[in-house]
């Protein structure tokens, strides 16, 4: 049993629970001891195995013993029997945006509805809409969420494949026939979700090569084998494609398998412009002209440069502009995770987090940041135990104390502070003039029409005490859509108010969109990349976000937390209009 396979036994009780309408707070621990899980810091698996999980923050008695059976047993009795209390497809219906498990019981006991494909037929026959409690607008709704489930079928998130990806890349650089590897499409271009992933190699040995990589531990079948590519399907559902190819041809081939192809399309017809023919082998060209091709093209960079181009970041591959910008040598100067030296939004054990302020602080300094900004949830947010006046006071305090003694370290006291649906704010401005920043963010009635979410959230921006404003449309990628809200609209008016707006790591959000960040940052709007963090190991996730602004072309100076300390320290008491 894995650690993550763990944590998905508990966030499935959690929605098990939901369903039988259970106490609120008892499925919180459990979504609450599924994030433990994760961000445990050591082999939680093994302990739990030999019954010795003892002490740990998230985990009470009650799920430490669910813990420990399941480890050591490889299943859960309690688990199972709530799972037999409904039919297997139900589950799936979780899967669809907008439907929480009072709808999904609804439908079920109503018109006897265990599955997908169930549903969608109820709906295409009008009995949804008849069922109280429903009407047309939902069932139009739900067969618009039918329709995004099948969109995302098969899809990844970047975030949590990634460490996969990487374990696989590190073994196939140990392997003695292989002289370059890289993981090619949209991985390495840095889309929020992939369908698979493309692996590139160069070798002399390309079949053995591929019957390697048709063996290697975390394969669960083989789709295909040939003398130059290879087709897996991993333990865990995803697709790995492998291409080798010579030394000589791998530039080429990097090129063309990274993507996108509306890129491939593009750089193409420049070449043919030039007279050159382009390929995953290398250039052709017609006549006398071939002889004109130097025989010295070994990396991408030098197949960009023959054609009279900068050398273009794989993040910026998607023939949004990245050529043109390329010819004329302006293309940006991208931000890197090491140019950051802090970061702002993270929660602790105090709203819904499961670690200290002392050991957040602890986790940032490790990974050489020199502040962090605290955000817990504030009091309407109740589910996730949101702050009141008098424990957000407290909390400032403590900071206060933890802030005297650190050195070359900060804690910067905030909040993330519900906007409400007016777009007034969750604390009065006295509160909020007590904090060193504050995050605002959208967290109920999403439900609104787009002027007036628009509307609510401009008006929380104008108040001169929001810092920034968190996950701009509330998308759990995979899962649900945003709310509908007019981005050009928001980008205008946090220009006007001075506002940053946060690019949320969190590998289910990463919003604000990377479509959106050049914009942004042409009207000088600032970004902040943001880890949302609930435990110490989401602080990781500032990667993530490091390489999502890149492919929304954000450079340096676009970034507020790649400032040091002492510059941050000026820019929040600098009132808003002057920053
Ligand atoms: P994905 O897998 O849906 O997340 O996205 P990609 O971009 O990784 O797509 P994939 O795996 O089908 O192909 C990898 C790359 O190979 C793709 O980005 C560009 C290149 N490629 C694949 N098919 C074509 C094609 O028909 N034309 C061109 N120009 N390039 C292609
Ligand atoms: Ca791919
Ligand atoms: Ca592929
Ligand atoms: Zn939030």
């Amino acid at each position: 049993m894995t650690r993550e396979e763990m944590a998905e036994v508990l966030e499935e009780i959690a929605l098990l629970l939901e369903l039988k309408d259970e106490n609120p707070f008892k499925i919180r621990a459990y979504r609450q001891g599924a994030e433990a899980v994760r961000g445990f810091d050591g082999d939680i698996a093994g302990l739990a195995a030999s019954g010795e999980l003892h002490g740990i923050k998230g985990i009470g008695e009650a799920l430490r013993d669910k813990l420990h059976e399941l480890a050591a047993t490889g299943s859960l009795k309690f688990h199972q029997n709530l799972r037999a209390e409904f039919p297997p497809g139900l589950f799936d219906l979780f899967e669809l945006q907008g439907l929480g498990p009072k709808k999904v019981k609804a439908l079920h006991e109503a018109l006897g509805i265990s599955s997908v494909e169930r549903l969608r037929e109820a709906c295409e026959h009008g009995k949804v809409a008849a069922l109280p409690g429903f009407g047309g607008k939902t069932q139009a709704k739900i067969l618009e969420a039918i329709a995004l489930h099948e969109k995302s079928a098969g899809r990844f998130l970047l975030g949590s494949v990634a460490p996969l990806a990487g374990e696989l890349l590190d073994t196939l650089r140990t392997h003695p026939e292989i002289s370059r590897v890289t993981l090619a499409g949209s991985f390495r271009r840095a889309r929020e979700t992939v369908h698979d992933l493309d692996f590139l190699v160069a070798t002399r040995e390309p079949k053995l090569v591929c019957e390697d990589f048709t063996t290697l531990p975390q394969v669960a079948s083989v789709i295909a084998c040939g003398e130059t590519k290879a087709s897996v399907r991993l333990k865990n559902g995803i697709q790995c494609d492998l291409r080798a190819v010579s030394n000589a041809q791998y530039p080429f081939a990097l090129l063309y398998f990274t993507g996108s192809k509306e890129h491939n399309v593009a750089l193409r017809s420049l070449a043919l412009k030039q007279g050159l023919s382009l390929n995953e082998y290398g250039f052709t060209a017609a006549g006398d002209k071939q002889a004109a091709i130097p025989s010295g093209l070994h990396e991408e960079r030098d197949i960009y440069r023959f054609l009279g181009l900068q050398y273009i970041e794989a993040e910026l591959r998607e023939n949004r502009g990245e050529i043109e910008a390329a010819a004329t040598d302006s293309l940006p100067r991208l931000v890197a995770l090491d140019n950051l030296r802090g970061t702002f939004h993270s929660h602790t054990t105090a709203s819904d987090g499961i670690h200290t302020l002392e050991e957040m602080a602890d986790e940032a300094m490790d990974l050489g940041l020199q502040y962090l900004g605290i955000s817990d949830h504030s009091k309407s947010t109740a589910i996730a135990n949101g702050l009141d006046e008098e424990r957000l006071s407290r909390q400032i305090e403590a900071i206060r104390a933890l802030n005297a003694g650190f050195t070359g370290f900060r804690l910067f006291a905030g909040s993330e502070v519900d906007i409400l649906k007016d777009g007034s704010l969750d604390f009065d401005d006295a509160m909020l003039a007590q904090l060193d920043f504050c995050v605002a963010s959208v967290h109920a009635q999403f439900n609104l029409p787009e002027d007036e979410m628009t509307r609510r959230i401009c008006r929380a921006m104008e108040n001169g005490h929001v810092t920034m404003l968190g996950h701009l449309t509330g998308r759990m990628l995979l899962k649900r859509d945003g709310y509908a809200v007019n981005h050009s609209t928001i980008i205008d008016c946090a220009a006007e108010t001075r506002t940053v707006i946060e690019l949320n790591c969190n590998p289910r959000r990463l919003d604000m969109d990377w479509r959106w960040w050049k914009r942004a940052r042409d009207k000088g709007v600032l970004c902040s990349i943001n880890p949302d963090a609930h435990s110490r190991d989401g602080l990781h996730h500032l990667g993530l976000g490091a390489r999502v602004a890149r492919k929304g072309w954000l450079r340096r100076q676009d970034v507020l937390n790649t400032r040091p300390l002492a510059e941050i320290e000026t820019f929040l008491k600098t009132p808003k209009s002057q920053r």
